[in-house]
């Protein structure tokens, strides 16, 4: 079997889908708050040689010969994610953050343990308890809620919620929550019931490492994340652990859930953690939340209806029940136009997940193309265009599409690609 061929020779079929797929990125507006551009460094590393290799075990105790390389590229990885998160231990084996909020659970929990955390349709995950995942079938899941009055988190009512349910382990992160979490507050509710508690920052994890979002490191006894969201890196996952839960939560993670790790995607976490650490990075987090508020503001003005009032990171969560049309019709009008967003449930949703009455915008891909406060409030024009006047109208949209493709060409992504 040839080994040198260039992609487009080896596989024309897929390389030409990856063709079209890298110009849908960059003729169109990645407004999922979940999403972001790797950089080339990052890709690089994912493409590269570390791919041929096991590497089961953790530095210096593997199970597999041949691994100096490895050996000290994942203490590399581990360094800088202790050192840009100031966290005593990092695991950064881990293929998703599904399977860090497993891992984390399996370390410190016993099947049927109570967890507690807020419901999908609130912004939890569902990995957070929720039926119909792992989460609630192997462990007794219980829900605090939000405050009914503004939508927010309210700490007097959540600790009321959890000292009823004493649960062992009480998560805080969330999928869809556009305000500061109080991680200190959410360390004294635990520590009133003796409950461990566990951050996942997968969503703020970026905003995090730019300190332009509290810290939980000091509260948490497990921090889980994602390393492919506000933080920029490679799609995969990391937890983050207090020294005396390094052992059970390696151990968790392998033999525990996982086998092989990915060794060229810890590359590339490696990669993003240098990059998280340099200079620009901490400007590029606070331009992602002024970005997301002018994109709120500009919103509001049209007549749009955000939950909470606003927002305080890189999210927003708009109700649309005003505007007579559904998160899922929203989502598709805007595709037609190039603005790429999801649909999503907004607390106290009367209609199913597959619909919803709201939809979730953000703005790190956005900000990863540079684009600042003027063009928010052109991108939010535009929103706001396409549901008054587009939904029967193809030629509004049509109108719209030549706009965002402009905007697009104006703030290109990996140009020599
Ligand atoms: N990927 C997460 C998000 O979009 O928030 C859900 O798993």
């Amino acid at each position: 079997m040839p080994m040198n061929r260039s992609w487009r020779q080896a596989d024309p079929q897929v390389y030409k889908i990856m063709q079209g797929e890298l110009e849908r990125q960059k003729t169109t507006l990645m407004l999922i708050p979940s999403e972001n551009y790797a950089s080339r460094a990052v890709m690089a590393a994912m493409g590269s040689v570390f791919t041929n290799k096991y590497a089961e075990g953790y530095p210096g105790r593997r199970f597999y010969n041949g691994c100096e390389f490895y050996d000290e590229l994942e203490q590399l990885a581990i360094d800088r994610a202790t050192g840009l998160f100031g966290a005593d231990h990092a695991n950064v084996q881990l293929h998703t953050g599904s399977q860090a909020n497993m891992a984390a659970y399996y370390a410190l929990l016993e099947p049927g343990d109570k967890i507690m955390a807020l419901t999908v349709a609130t912004g939890g995950h569902l990995t957070h308890g929720s039926p119909i995942s792992f989460s609630g079938q192997f462990y007794e899941s219980h829900f605090y809620s939000l405050d009914p009055e503004t939508d927010r988190l309210n700490y007097d009512m959540i600790l009321e919620q959890v000292k009823e349910v004493r649960p062992k382990l009480i998560i805080a992160g969330y999928s869809a929550y556009p305000r500061i979490i109080d991680f200190r507050k959410f360390r004294e509710i635990a520590d009133e019931v003796g409950a461990y508690l566990m951050a996942d920052i997968a969503h703020i994890c970026g905003l995090v490492a730019a300190e332009t979002h509290p810290t939980p490191v000091p509260y948490a006894d497990v921090i889980t994340s994602t390393t492919h969201k506000t933080l920029r890196g490679p799609r995969g996952a990391m937890i983050l652990c207090r020294q005396q839960y390094a052992e059970q939560i390696d151990r968790a993670v392998f033999p525990g859930i996982q086998a092989g790790p990915l060794m060229q995607i810890i590359a590339a976490k490696a990669v993003c953690f240098k990059e998280a650490g340099e200079f620009g990075f901490r400007e590029y987090q606070r331009q992602i939340i002024r970005n997301c508020q002018a994109l709120g503001q500009t919103l509001q003005e049209q007549g749009f209806t955000l939950v909470t009032g606003g927002t305080d990171n890189h999210l927003l969560l708009v109700d649309l029940r005003n505007k007579s049309i559904t998160g899922r019709e929203t989502a598709d009008l805007l595709e037609t136009t190039g603005m790429i967003v999801n649909k999503n449930l907004i607390p106290g949703d009367p209609a199913p997940a597959t619909e919803t009455s709201g939809i979730r915008p953000g703005t790190p891909g956005l900000t990863s193309r540079g684009m600042k406060e003027p063009e928010m409030k052109l991108v939010a024009q535009w929103m706001a265009r396409a549901v008054h006047e587009g939904r029967d109208n193809p030629e509004v949209l049509e109108e719209i599409r030549g706009e965002v493709r402009e905007l697009c060409e104006a703030f290109p992504i990996y140009e020599d690609l």
